[in-house]
């Protein structure tokens, strides 16, 4: 193992006040003035569609995450922490450009052949840490496109992560439920066969290909809503494939699959500061546990592979520490938005769900304006550096681009993204003030303990997955200190608050909330 200095910089302004010394005064060439800067490993993970309520830390008390909980319990554990979209596209450019997503009016849930939705000349967080020195991996889900719109999936696929930072990358393009179901390293298909090459369409089927629609009879999974197009490994995807059989990935090995790149990237970069960004697939459907976790929640599948994620987490924490690195290594934990049961299969999500409440005490879910929708499990941890604290600050994740920039020691930083590194080691409890909220394009807005939902049109439920969205023809007003679940629309008896709400809102926001149209203020 190489020394510690090794994975040190000296500072150019260090080495530079060195030879002027030098030249001017013998005497100074004893000792060289030596910067040193110390720059810890980032890990950040981010689970898929985890709850509020779905961490034993959180207050779960049927589901058991003991290896999230030790990172919780050791580090701080944020009751007011945020993805920045209740859905994952949007949330996770939030995350990697500190921008709020609205902002990017393409950031919405994309299907797999969507172009990059990140500009390759847009600052992101693996970016900035690539300026001071860091290698950066991310391994897991992507989900911000690939390319620019007609993507050759034989070929080197790009712009993708390579493009906007990451200098390893190991990813799904999409998600799980959507094609093409094959993993991609470094912008090539994983295990292509090039006499198969590989099609994607998301509008028509290739002729003679089965489809979960008209052939039933070839699934394992049953599809309840959407989610009836190509059939790979039995089970009904988003959108249509043809080729690549070599490269299709079988789902029950995704998570040891993606465990296992995250811990070889760790090893391989042990001796230099790195990033790892390692996004899970769990517990979004399709929820296909490894065997070894097939009943072990008690609650079917999606139960089973949040235990799969709290193990594969866990093996993670072991790496760090048989590699000598966890005192060295600041973790983040997160979810890229709230929780939903039935996500479109019949996989027993619904049924088996028992006393188990994903969203804890929050109202709503996936896709929901209401609190549930964003506010995530959001953790940070670092041994020996961070004490173990619950904190109430208001924190999202897009502050984590400038946070880490400012633990870095770079001078970047975006508007939207507010520096709240010292709240992120536990040192203060003074977060955010205000927080726009977003749900599949429509926006609301958080300022100390007030939410403010603007009117939208549009089914006050999703009635497919049984989830509360938030919309409704009036202003709604919740003061989350006296009413966390929000149960009492307080727009009416708080009519200034109310006005003072949609001033501070608008004065970020515009007056155009969203895509969905606004009614009349009554
Ligand atoms: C929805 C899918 C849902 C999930 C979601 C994206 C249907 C009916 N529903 O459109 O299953 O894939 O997109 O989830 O197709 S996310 O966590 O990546 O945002
Ligand atoms: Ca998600």
């Amino acid at each position: 193992m190489l020394s510690k200095s090794f994975r040190s910089r000296y500072l150019l302004l260090g080495l530079i006040s060195f030879c002027i010394a030098c030249s001017t005064n013998p005497a100074a060439q004893e000792k060289p003035v030596e910067a040193e800067k110390d720059l810890p490993n980032i890990v950040f993970i981010y689970a898929d569609d985890l709850g509020y309520g779905d961490v034993g830390a959180y207050g779960a008390t049927e589901m058991k995450t003991p290896n999230i909980d030790r990172l919780a319990n050791g580090g701080v554990r944020f009751t007011n922490g945020y993805a920045s979209s209740a859905t994952c596209s949007p949330s996770r450019y939030a995350l990697l450009t500190g921008q709020y997503p609205w902002r990017n009016k393409r950031a919405k849930i994309l299907p797999g052949t969507a172009p990059l939705l990140i500009d390759t000349a847009q600052l992101t967080l693996p970016k900035l840490l690539s300026e001071e020195g860091y290698h950066t991996g991310i391994v897991g889900k992507w989900h911000l496109g690939l390319g620019h719109g007609n993507v050759n999936w034989n070929e080197r696929i790009g712009p993708g992560p390579n493009e906007v930072g990451f200098d390893y990358s190991y990813i799904m393009a999409a998600t799980q439920d959507r094609v093409p179901t094959v993993y991609i390293e470094d912008g090539h298909v994983v295990r292509l066969d090039p006499e198969d090459p590989i099609q994607i369409d998301y509008k028509k089927n290739f002729e003679g290909e089965p489809t979960g629609k008209d052939n039933p009879e070839l699934l394992k999974l049953k599809w309840h809503h959407g989610h009836n197009s190509s059939i790979v490994n039995g089970i009904p995807r988003i959108g249509f494939m043809k080729g690549g059989e070599t490269a299709k990935w079988v789902d029950e090995n995704m998570a040891d699959t993606f465990l296992v790149r995250a811990q070889d990237y760790i090893k391989a970069h042990r001796e230099e500061p790195f990033f790892l960004y390692y996004a899970l697939q769990q517990p979004h459907v399709p929820r296909t546990p490894h065997d070894r976790f097939v009943g072990t929640s008690g609650m079917g599948p999606r139960g089973d592979v949040i235990v799969e994620a709290d193990w594969c987490i866990g093996e993670l924490i072991k790496t760090l520490e048989e590699e000598g690195l966890l005192e060295n290594t600041l973790i983040v934990l997160s979810s890229d938005n709230g929780p939903v049961l039935n996500d479109g299969y019949y996989d027993d999500a619904v049924e088996k769900i028992g006393d188990h409440t994903p969203s804890g005490p929050l109202r709503g879910g996936k896709y929901s304006l209401f609190e549930a929708g964003t506010r995530v499990p959001f953790i940070s941890y670092w041994k020996g550096k961070i004490e173990p604290h619950v904190s109430d600050a208001m924190i999202s994740q897009i502050d984590l681009l400038t946070s880490i920039a400012s633990l870095a020691g770079s001078a970047h930083k975006v508007d939207d993204s507010q520096d709240l590194l010292s709240v992120l080691m536990g040192k203060s409890d003074v977060g955010r003030d205000e927080l726009i909220l977003e749900a599949t394009t429509r926006t609301a807005f958080r300022k100390g303990d007030w939410v403010l939902i603007p009117p939208y049109k549009g089914p006050a439920k999703n009635k497919q997955v049984n989830i509360e969205l938030g919309n409704h023809a009036d202003f709604q007003l919740y003061n989350l200190k006296e009413d966390l679940s929000q149960q009492n629309n307080l727009a009416h008896s708080q009519a200034d608050k109310l006005q003072e709400m949609i001033a501070a809102f608008e004065a970020i926001r515009g007056t155009d909330y969203g895509s969905i149209q606004q009614l009349e203020l009554k």
